[in-house]
């Protein structure tokens, strides 16, 4: 297709970059942390999602060159925030399918002198339904390193909570299916509340996803969520503005 061709030769160190959304508190609002977003305006086809080039780039197998160019970008900007807030980076199924894929991560983090302990890596339940021997590998030689896991998309994969304790994680970010409308909807308020009271009782992190209106927000608060992200919050930032909304000016 002329979307394979595209990427196949694009120049992505040039057309490739990171925008960055911030993860809040969900009772002071302050900034936790940034998910890095991949951004790709190829100079022919313009701005392209990554819910189409990721995949696709998946599908290729070359998604390593994304991590490749991301992870440093990412990294570089992670090094002029303040010490307490983290950046959370998504690693593709492929890339903690391979061993090979994690030593280049691992190496890209040691190269750019960041403390890894600011770093969460997000992966996705579907990871560990495709490969659940070598993932947990991968996410041990990450977790040694000294960064952190997150499970993203939560609920929307066939991870069960009872799963959960199996795995070395630290964070668990329910995905936004749960949270459109949830002040409306008594069953996706009651799944919420379980999966943040489990996690609050196995000391890993709750992250709510996609929260995009007040009503939503308080609900989820409520429940005793500890970080939440959406567009009610800030939408994905340029690396200039999130570095200007956590360093206080002069
Ligand atoms: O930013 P947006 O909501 O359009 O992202 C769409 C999807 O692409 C999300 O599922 C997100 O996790 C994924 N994605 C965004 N950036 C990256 C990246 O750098 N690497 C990987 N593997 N996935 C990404
Ligand atoms: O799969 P992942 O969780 O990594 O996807 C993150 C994506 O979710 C980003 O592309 C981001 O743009 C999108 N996103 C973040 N906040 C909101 C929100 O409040 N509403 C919607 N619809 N999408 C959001
Ligand atoms: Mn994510
Ligand atoms: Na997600």
């Amino acid at each position: 297709s002329v979307l394979m061709q595209a990427l196949r030769t694009a120049d992505l160190e040039h057309e490739l970059y990171p925008v960055f959304q911030p993860i809040v508190d969900a009772r002071t609002r302050e900034v936790r942390a940034f998910e890095a977003l991949a951004r790709w305006t190829n100079p022919s086809l313009g701005p392209v999602s990554p819910a189409v080039f990721v995949p696709l780039a998946e599908r290729m197998g070359v998604v390593g060159q994304i991590t490749g160019v991301m992870l440093p970008k990412a990294l570089a900007e992670l090094r002029s925030w303040p010490g307490h807030v983290r950046l959370s980076f998504n690693l593709s199924v492929e890339d903690v399918g391979s061993s090979d894929a994690i030593a280049a991560v691992c190496r890209a983090v040691r190269e750019s002198g960041v403390d890894p302990r600011r770093i969460d890596f997000e992966i996705t339940e579907t990871a560990l339904v495709q490969n659940w021997e070598t993932t947990l590998d991968s996410l041990h030689m990450l977790i040694e390193l000294g960064a952190r896991i997150a499970l993203d998309d939560f609920g929307t994969g066939y991870s069960s909570l009872a799963q959960l304790h199996r795995l070395p994680l630290h964070k668990i970010k329910i995905d936004r299916a749960f949270v459109t409308g949830i002040e409306m909807n008594d069953m996706s308020r009651r799944v919420v509340q379980s999966v943040v009271k489990l996690a609050s009782d196995i000391g890993i992190v709750s992250v709510v996803e996609g929260v995009e209106t007040e009503a939503e927000c308080s609900v989820i608060r409520d429940i005793g969520t500890d970080w939440v992200q959406g567009f009610l919050f800030h939408r994905p930032l340029s690396a200039a503005d999130a570095a200007a909304l956590v360093t206080a000016p002069e």
